[in-house]
């Protein structure tokens, strides 16, 4: 694959199918509504020149993205990217708190703003955003007079065709912003590249995925699997995205399905053990003979979700590894070759070491750090220059993960090497929920640690040390987990709460929660 020097990605992936006499082809559909090629390539013209000619929005400039999946999206995402600015996609379950510090660290002017979640800008004042001036609106009305934009309008503004801006190859092209251990977040500088790179990489060499393809991705756009699968991959080999902007609910997942139809279905441990708990009331079982082929991230698949999948619907998971640092999965299990259990084996274009802590290659069979050298893997993080070189020695990024290899090449999860817990795909640091937890007054310690839930899947428990005089409850952990939850995202919130007279410390004083993993938290909470 050679990429030339001059290249913007939303001319290759949206005005190269124009040139390839793709346009009537339809790539989108969400709901009732099909998006054709031309079509596409049409609203990413006419989003693009009216951000840069209405709102003046210059290259290198992000645009942050607050946006339900839908064509609108992906309108806005290569809008931005093909005057040369820089998407900057927001999770949707975020809190106001968050996204008020990703306005400000990314230094967005302009941020896209789905109707539905204007709630989440409305509790931020325009002092503590001092760079946003124009909210752009997506769906709904639009208020003039609090300074909001309408898309639809700045779409009917825009031009409906015009030459990309000719961006190096090696110009920022998207951020997206990866969790980090002490809660905030950090933006992961992608380039224009790296969305060709991992769309050759996997999704055509690994899944094989063509023009005959309909992609359907539970994991959202706003995180960089979702962006992948329902974004960038299909619309890279001229395939059609399946969108659609409801609840990841089993019943929502499965009339998905079985409406459009899609043959490469992309999901989360935690949603295949959503769809495996759901029956119908009567009838047949939901059909998914149209998928050929099912796809796992964001953590490890347990075996057992993988064997009833396949026994009830036929389809076979392929478990992989992905990064936001790297953008898409780079090791990954290949159709009837599975190991389950594995995340399999390297996807060719990238390089592994696994690496003790002092660096040294480790025997294979033996655990130690992953390390992996491709061309996907982002810039630098944001403003984060410390991080930044704890993360990315040269070429090798660290992904933070603990690994062996088997002798036949299949790579096998063996834990983090910080405290994050992956939470149905999401990061959850522990840091920043005990924070939360320490601001109640009957709280005067706390850990939070991952712990298996009924389909093996981790999720945050909480142990918490009360102040003298507090007696611990089932009535007190309720009111600790509403705690959690009226302050951060819904998904932070421990499952359980254990109460213990003491916390396990390091001679230094340092909780050690990996100790706390053996203790099982009251099944009562
Ligand atoms: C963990 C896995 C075991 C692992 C992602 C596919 O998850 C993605 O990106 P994130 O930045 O998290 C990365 C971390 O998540 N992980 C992901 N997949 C697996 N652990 N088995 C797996 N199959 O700790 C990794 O370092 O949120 C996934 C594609 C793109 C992505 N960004």
């Amino acid at each position: 694959m050679t990429i030339p020097d001059t290249f913007n990605a939303a001319d290759y992936f949206i005005d190269r199918h124009l040139r390839e006499a793709r346009g009537s082809k339809v790539a989108i559909e969400c709901g009732d509504e099909r998006v054709t090629y031309a079509e596409l390539a049409e609203r990413v013209s006419r989003a693009g020149s009216a951000l840069r000619a209405r709102l003046d929005v210059r290259i290198e400039e992000r645009v942050v993205l607050l946006m339900p999946d839908g064509p609108a999206f992906l309108y806005a995402f290569f809008g931005a990217i093909k005057v040369g600015a820089v998407p900057v996609p927001v999770n949707t379950l975020w809190t106001s708190a968050d996204v008020e510090y990703v306005l400000n660290d990314s230094r967005a002017r302009v941020a896209v703003v789905g109707e539905g979640l204007l709630h989440l800008l409305a509790g931020i004042s325009p002092e503590r955003r001092p760079r946003l001036r124009h909210i752009v609106v997506a769906g709904g009305e639009a208020r003039a007079a609090e300074g909001q934009v309408g898309f639809d309008a700045l779409l009917a503004d825009g031009e409906p065709s015009f030459d990309a801006e000719p961006t190096s190859k090696d110009d920022a092209a998207f951020w997206l912003y990866s969790s980090g251990s002490t809660g905030a977040p950090k933006g992961c500088v992608h380039l224009q590249h790296d969305m060709r790179v991992c769309t050759e990489l996997y999704a055509r060499n690994v899944l094989g995925m063509s023009e005959a393809d309909r992609c359907f991705s539970v994991a959202r756009l706003f995180f960089a699997y979702g962006l992948g699968n329902g974004g960038y991959c299909p619309l890279g080999v001229g395939a059609t995205t399946i969108l659609w902007p409801g609840a990841p609910t089993a019943a929502n997942v499965f009339a998905v399905i079985e409406r459009h139809r899609p043959t490469l279905f992309f999901s989360v441990p935690t949603n295949y053990g959503m769809l495996l708990a759901q029956h119908r009331d009567e009838g047949p079982d939901f059909d998914l003979s149209s998928i050929r082929q099912g796809v796992s991230a964001g953590e490890a698949l347990p075996p057992v979700l993988f064997e009833r999948f396949r026994q009830r619907f036929g389809v076979e998971i392929l478990d992989g590894i992905g990064s936001t640092e790297v953008l898409h999965i780079f090791i990954s299990n290949r159709a009837g070759r599975v190991r389950p259990g594995s995340s399999g084996l390297l996807v060719e274009g990238y390089e592994v070491r696994i690496v003790d802590d002092e660096g040294r290659p480790v025997p294979c069979g033996e655990v130690g750090n992953l390390l992996i050298k491709g061309d996907s893997t982002c810039a630098f993080y944001w403003n984060q220059h410390e991080k930044t070189k704890a993360t990315i020695e040269g070429h090798w990024i660290r992904t933070g993960d603990k690994y062996h290899q088997d002798e036949d090449g299949y790579f096998w999860y063996a834990g983090r090497s910080d405290d994050m817990l992956k939470v149905g795909g999401i990061w959850v640091s522990p840091v920043e929920v005990e924070n939360i937890l320490l601001e109640h007054p009957a709280v005067k310690e706390c850990a939070v640690a991952g712990h298996p839930d009924h389909d093996r899947l981790v999720k945050p428990a909480a142990y918490v040390v009360l102040r003298p005089g507090v007696e611990g409850s089932p009535e007190l952990a309720i009111e600790l987990q509403q705690w959690v939850r009226s302050r951060l995202a819904e998904y932070k919130r421990p499952r359980w709460v254990r109460f213990l007279s003491e916390l396990p410390k390091t001679a230094t004083g340092k909780t050690q929660r990996f100790k706390l993993r053996q203790h099982p938290p009251d099944p009562a909470h």
